[in-house]
């Protein structure tokens, strides 16, 4: 039997190297485009490079989104079943500061790609995936937010993701391609950036249980998101390309939390009790009571959260919730982690890691 091969961008990020797992299991022969970075960037995926099982289903290839010849050259020889582009800069804060090179890579690159699909011959054999972002609807123009939902990009990320979303719908339309997009609501995982929100939370929680830090600094607490799990989310990937059709679908859990309920549950998961004071920014989060056996370094009273103005963004997305029915009715999907097992799985592996790395 002719094994399936896929091409992943953005391997080495969060979902590129979940999905890669989960290829793998499925037998597909997996390659990914890496870009070349002064340090190493491969630590999520390098333990399926290392796994001899994997040995000659697995393959990397310098590239980057914003070299079409290095896109053109991977797709020509390989001549991949299906594409995700995962590869993007992909920070909604970071979009403001860098918002010229944020639509480079995440608009122009992704038509590159395209365009290197349809420069090899590629249309009818290739099939390809967008990840879209709920960060397209932005200013909420209805209460949940479906494929039909009108959008509303409101920063320089999000409108990158815009002109992605429509070029890929172009292709589709012009070429009979099969280009799709998923519309994913935030998904996140031990393996999630650092710098994002729930991961910064975990890590710098983590962080102050050890000794390492006093505080835990963030922006906007009331900021509403839909949370699910990376794990979850790259299965749908897969799904939206095994579809009879290309279409566009919306990946959520329909379920929504506040950047302030995701911190109490963590110290709750901690079994440390945190008191609120204050507003605004003086808004403060202090130790009230623990088990001191356990947490040697934390300290009664001890103000473990502060709010700083430099992670409120200048366009904030208040509020953000899916309508998946499309994708549970189609696709038949349905997600398995809820919040509370994600941060279970996301407090275990920093407090793990940071344990570690002190006893070395
Ligand atoms: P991530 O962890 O930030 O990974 C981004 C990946 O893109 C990394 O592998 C990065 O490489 C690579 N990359 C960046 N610029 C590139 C370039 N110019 N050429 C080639 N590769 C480049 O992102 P993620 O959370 O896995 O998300 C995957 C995709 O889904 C992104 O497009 C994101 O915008 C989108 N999305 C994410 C979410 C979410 O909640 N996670 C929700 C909706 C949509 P390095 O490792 O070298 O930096
Ligand atoms: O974790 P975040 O940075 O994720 P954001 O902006 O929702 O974007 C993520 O999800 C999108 C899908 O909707 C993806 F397309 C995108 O690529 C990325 O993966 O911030 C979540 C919320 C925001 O409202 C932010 O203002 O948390 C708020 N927040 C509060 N304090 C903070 C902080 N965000 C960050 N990064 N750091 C803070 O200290």
């Amino acid at each position: 039997m002719k094994l399936k091969k896929a091409l992943i961008t953005g391997i080495t990020g969060q979902d590129g190297s979940y999905l890669a797992e989960f290829l793998l299991k499925k037998k597909y022969i997996v390659h990914g485009i890496k870009r070349k970075s002064s340090s190493f960037n491969t630590s999520r995926i390098d333990h399926i490079y290392e796994n001899k099982r994997y040995k000659n289903k697995f393959f990397l290839h310098y590239g980057d989104l914003l070299d079409p010849n290095s896109l053109t050259s991977v797709i020509k020889k390989i001549k991949p079943d299906e594409i995700y582009n995962f590869a993007a800069q992909s920070h909604v804060g970071v979009s403001f500061k860098l918002p010229n090179y944020t639509s480079q890579v995440n608009s122009i690159g992704t038509l590159n790609i395209l365009q290197s699909i349809y420069d090899c011959g590629l249309v009818s054999k290739t099939k390809f995936y967008q990840a879209s972002t709920s960060e397209l609807y932005g200013e909420i123009q209805e209460k949940k937010q479906s494929e039909n939902t009108k959008f509303y990009p409101k920063s320089p990320y999000a409108t990158s993701k815009l002109f992605a979303y429509w070029i890929t719908k172009n292709f589709r339309e012009s070429y009979k391609m099969f280009a799709s997009n998923g519309i994913l609501f935030n998904h996140e995982s031990p393996r999630r950036g650092e710098t994002f929100v729930t991961r910064k939370i975990t890590l710098g929680l983590s962080r102050i249980i050890f000794g390492l830090e006093n505080c835990l600094y963030l922006g906007n607490l009331y900021s509403l998101r839909d949370w699910g799990h990376a794990k979850d989310y790259v299965e749908m990937c897969w799904k939206v390309l095994q579809h009879k059709k290309p279409d566009d679908f919306v990946i959520a859990t329909e379920k929504q939390y506040s950047v302030k309920f995701f911190v109490d549950q963590c110290f709750k998961y901690l079994r440390i009790k945190i008191k609120w004071f204050g507003k605004n920014l003086n808004e403060t989060a202090k130790i009230i009571d623990f088990d001191k056996n356990q947490y040697p370094f934390l300290k009664k009273n001890m103000t473990v959260v502060k709010i700083s103005k430099k992670y409120f963004r200048p366009n904030e997305v208040n509020n953000l919730i899916g309508n998946a029915s499309k994708a549970k009715k189609l696709l038949k999907w349905k997600p398995k982690i809820d919040i509370r097992h994600l941060i279970k799985e996301m407090m275990d592996n920093d407090l793990e890691n940071i344990r570690k790395s002190k006893i070395k």
